[in-house]
């Protein structure tokens, strides 16, 4: 196999030490795992929180262009509005512990193999903080989508077909991996964060060409009303509409609510829907209904089933709520996994080990390329 696909070595974090008071916690991880930390990753956290104070100051006095339009009774921030919608209520809610990926890197992973059944089409979801010189160096993926949506920083990615660009804060890249990608994704400047979500194929579309949708920050509609502003990655809301075409009918919200604002956001009735927490006050994210128990940053919450679609507070007085609503419509298919090959069968993931390996039916270029 591949060497990335070899769990890296790196030694476990243990070491105890002393946080300083006063610097502003890396949002990225909680206090307790900042407690847990090495002193390598300590200094990292150190680089990272400067950066961040440099990256807000800047951002400051800055003001993009944006697409606003007002919506009807959809979100709100008087709690009557409440009463004209019933959520989808919770099911499950997953915190997304720290893990190792690629190569140095370090991941939240939200969504894994035991929610796959739940949330069928989506295989995965991982929050990501990664700084030079650790990254995904060259892997391959087969049988699914990747959509890598970067928060701050830079991904730069290259492919065994000579495709290649930076994912900066904000864009997004909707990468059909289909019969064979092979590719790298590695940091570009000191911080860099965001959301790689896998969608399943159908059986149908699994061996499809591969194909990128690339949509800059400037491609991807906002809307903003009674403190929420939403960025449509993908499918519909408050009246706005993604470009991306989902082979696997998708809706990606990325929700901004103010203090004290709410919001109710339609789902299709058949359709598996989560929301994963980036950023929340202390007690301030609550989902399904207005006096559930709320729930921490790098949180996935599942939903139930039903025809309404699902509703959230924002109850901090001081703090902005940030989440991602993902939904889906379920394939119903076998899932069978071997690290980044998703298929229905065991029989066709022996083939697809065996493909990458002789660089055949889609990995042709396996054996002649590397990244630069
Ligand atoms: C992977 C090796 C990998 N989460 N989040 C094996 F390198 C990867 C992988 C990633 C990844 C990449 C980005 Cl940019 C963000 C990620 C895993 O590339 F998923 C497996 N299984
Ligand atoms: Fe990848």
């Amino acid at each position: 196999m591949h060497p990335v696909l070899v769990p890296n070595n790196a030694a476990v974090h243990t070491q105890k030490n002393h946080i300083p008071q006063n610097t502003h916690p890396n949002p990225f991880y909680t206090r307790q795992e900042i407690k847990e930390t090495t002193t390598t990753c300590l200094l990292k956290y150190m680089r990272r929180a400067a950066a961040i104070n440099r990256a807000n100051s800047l951002v400051g006095g800055l003001f993009s262009f944006r697409f606003t339009k007002h919506v009807k009774a959809m979100s709100s921030s008087s709690s009557s509005a409440s009463q004209d919608f019933v959520s989808r209520p919770v099911i499950k809610k997953v915190f997304a512990k720290l893990q190792k990926e690629g190569d140095g890197a370090v991941v939240r992973r939200g969504i894994s193999r035991s929610e796959q059944k739940l949330l069928d089409p989506f295989l995965m979801l991982d929050e990501f903080s990664v700084s030079p010189p650790a990254g995904f160096p060259d892997h391959p993926h087969r049988g699914f989508e990747t959509v890598t949506y970067v928060l701050e920083g830079g991904i730069t990615h290259q492919d065994f077909k000579g495709h290649k660009g930076t994912i900066y804060a904000g864009d997004v890249q909707w990468m059909t991996a289909g019969r064979g990608i092979i590719h790298s994704e590695m940091p570009e400047e000191e911080v860099n964060t965001g959301l790689q979500l896998w969608i399943n194929l159908s059986s149908n579309e699994k061996m499809i060409e591969p194909n990128y949708q690339e949509l800059s920050h400037s491609d991807i509609p906002s809307a903003e009303a009674n403190g929420v502003e939403v960025k449509v990655i993908a499918g519909e809301s408050m009246g706005v509409q993604s470009p991306v075409y989902t082979r696997t009918p998708t809706m990606f919200l990325d929700f901004t609510l103010q203090p004290g604002a709410h919001i109710h956001q339609n789902v299709p009735e058949s359709w598996n829907a989560f929301a994963y927490v980036l950023e929340s006050g202390e007690g301030g994210c609550v989902f399904g209904s207005s006096n559930a128990s709320p729930v921490s940053a790098h949180s996935v919450v599942v939903f139930g089933p039903g025809n309404d679609g699902v509703s959230a507070w924002n109850k901090s007085s001081s703090k902005k709520l940030r989440f991602v609503l993902i939904a889906g419509e379920p394939i119903g298919e076998p899932v069978v996994q071997y690290g980044p090959f998703v298929m229905n069968t065991q029989a066709e993931i022996d083939m697809t080990i065996e493909d990458y390996h002789y660089g055949k039916n889609g990995f042709e270029m396996a054996k002649y390329w590397m990244s630069q």
